[in-house]
Formats: structure tokens, C-alpha cells, sequence
């Protein structure tokens, strides 16, 4: 349907530009285009974008640009699919195909993250370094898309050979509230309802060797979540930047990524997260 839309549209404006030319107008840009979005003054009139406002929908894209790609020009989310037009024609998916999605787990995305800074050491104060790792779905995630406004993240690094303690912290975080973690309720309630970022990465296999793209597979499907991301820390790029050695260990990270609290008890970590919630728990 978009794509039919765009098509009349670029047709119909083609007509305008020939209207354009008749009225004496300069024929190299679209006669009387007074925001250089690539439009024209009687254009945008039809078409109910702002001839005062290149990017009608601050989704990133000029209106020029949304009639060509066959966007639509005042929805930054063409799709409905959660990712922005800009963002899916920059990263190569269907801004007009629901389907097509930056990520498959329809984790966050942050076109800026080129121009963070940081990464380098691992640290309370410092940003935390902008990995690509792999997720449940096969998608190579980036660590960085998850810098946001307002919500902490917490990154859980567990292996398969701890036994109990990983594998019921994941139990928790996918739903199954035992009592044992009834202190920190207020974190799980903040992962299921996105207040809170909680990203599994998954270091090593029952065997203490890296894990491989199936394990993750296998422990999101043992521990599902719909916002909870697993990532495959395989080559321990991860691992190795915390210089961590025992799992379960968590870290928090406030929203620009950078590390809040480190604790070797992971319990620490679950009643820091706890404190920085309650303001946003409190008034959801
Ligand atoms: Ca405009
Ligand atoms: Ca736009
Ligand atoms: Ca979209
Ligand atoms: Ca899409």
C-alpha cells in the first residue's frame, strides 16, 4: 500500500513541477521550495507537509526525500514496525515492510552512537565499550544502540556451568518469582514493562568453552523474554573488557551507558538498581 501511495504521489508531483514550469518558475529545483527540502511551495500545500519545516515528521529524512523513497512524510514510522524511516533506510531494511526490522527482538536503536565517545575501560563513570555480539535471533547486536534517555541497563554475565545460580537469576528475569528474589521485585516489574534493560550475555558453555550462536538460542528459549535480549559473548570481548572470572555478575549502567555499580555480589547490583528505579516505578 505505501508503495502505491509513493508512486501516485511521485506522479502527481511531477505534474506539479510541470505547473511550476509553466509558471515561469526556475526550472533547475522545485519552483518556490523555501526550505530546501526538495519540494515545492504547492506542492507541500497538497501534500499537508510544512513548507516552513524541511523534515516534516523529525524522523531524519527531508520530505523530498520521503516522496521519493515513498515514505510517508508526516509518520516517522512509515511501518508502524517500531523503527524509525531514517534508521531502516540507513541500515538497509523495508521502511515500508513491517517485517523487515533493524532487529529482529525489536531491540532499541540509536543512529547517534557513532558520535559517542568512550568504550575504552571498564570503570564506575566510564561508558562501557561498544561490542557487537550476536543474538538469539542471528542478529549482530550493538551494544551502543541501547544508550537512551532514562532507563538503566543491567548486563547479566552468566554461563552454562554455574549451575543453579545463572540459570534461576534467568528464571527470575524471564518470570518464574521465587522467593528468593522477592527483595528486588521492583526490577523485574521494570525489565517486563522496558523501564529497565536487563541484556543477557551468555560467556561460556557447561563445558567452561565459548558459547556458540545455538547456546544462546537454547538459553532464551530455556528463560523467554520478550524485551530481554541473550547476547553470545563468543570470543569473550565482553569477558575480557570487565575482566570479570565468576558468574553470575552483574553490572548497571545508567541510561548513556556508563558504569554505575560494580559489585563482585550481584545481589549489590539488584538494590542499586532498585534505588535508581523507584522514582520511575512509582509514577508508571
Ligand atoms: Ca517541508
Ligand atoms: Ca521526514
Ligand atoms: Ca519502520
Ligand atoms: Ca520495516
Amino acid at each position: 500500500m505505501g508503495l502505491h501511495v509513493g508512486a501516485v504521489m511521485r506522479n502527481l508531483l511531477a505534474s506539479l513541477a510541470v505547473v511550476g514550469t509553466w509558471a515561469g518558475c526556475a526550472p533547475s529545483a522545485p519552483s518556490g521550495d523555501g526550505d530546501a527540502d526538495g519540494l515545492a511551495n504547492s506542492a507541500e500545500a497538497w501534500l499537508g507537509s510544512d513548507p516552513a519545516d524541511p523534515d516534516s515528521d523529525d524522523d531524519g529524512l527531508l520530505d523530498g526525500e520521503e516522496v521519493g523513497l515513498g515514505t510517508l512524510w508526516l509518520d516517522p514510522d512509515s511501518d508502524d514496525d517500531g523503527y524509525s524511516d531514517r534508521d531502516e533506510h540507513y541500515e538497509g531494511t523495508d521502511p515500508l515492510d513491517p517485517e523487515s526490522v533493524i532487529y529482529q527482538g525489536g531491540w532499541p536503536y540509536y543512529f547517534e552512537k557513532t558520535g559517542l565517545k568512550g568504550g575504552t575501560e571498564f570503570a564506575v563513570g566510564e561508558r562501557f565499550a561498544n561490542l557487537a555480539l550476536v543474538d538469539q535471533f542471528g542478529d549482530v547486536v550493538s551494544l551502543w544502540d541501547f544508550y537512551n534517555e532514562d532507563r538503566y541497563v543491567i548486563f547479566d554475565f552468566c554461563a552454562e556451568w554455574p549451575g543453579r545460580i545463572c540459570d534461576d537469576l534467568s528464571r527470575w528475569v524471564a518470570g518464574e518469582r521465587g522467593a528468593i528474589y522477592a527483595d528486588w521485585v521492583a526490577v523485574a516489574e521494570a525489565v517486563d514493562v522496558g523501564a529497565l534493560y536487563w541484556i543477557t550475555l551468555l560467556v561460556e558453555d557447561e563445558n567452561y568453552a565459548p558459547v556458540d550462536e545455538q547456546d544462546v538460542v537454547e538459553w532464551a528459549d530455556d528463560h523467554p523474554h520478550d524485551r530481554v535480549p541473550t547476547l553470545a559473548d563468543s570470543n569473550f570481548e565482553a569477558i575480557s573488557f570487565t575482566d570479570l572470572t565468576y558468574y553470575p555478575y552483574l553490572v548497571l549502567l545508567s541510561p548513556d551507558l556508563e558504569v554505575h555499580t560494580i559489585s563482585s555480589d550481584y545481589t549489590t547490583v539488584l538494590d542499586a538498581a532498585e534505588v535508581v528505579l523507584t522514582p520511575n516505578v512509582g509514577i508508571r
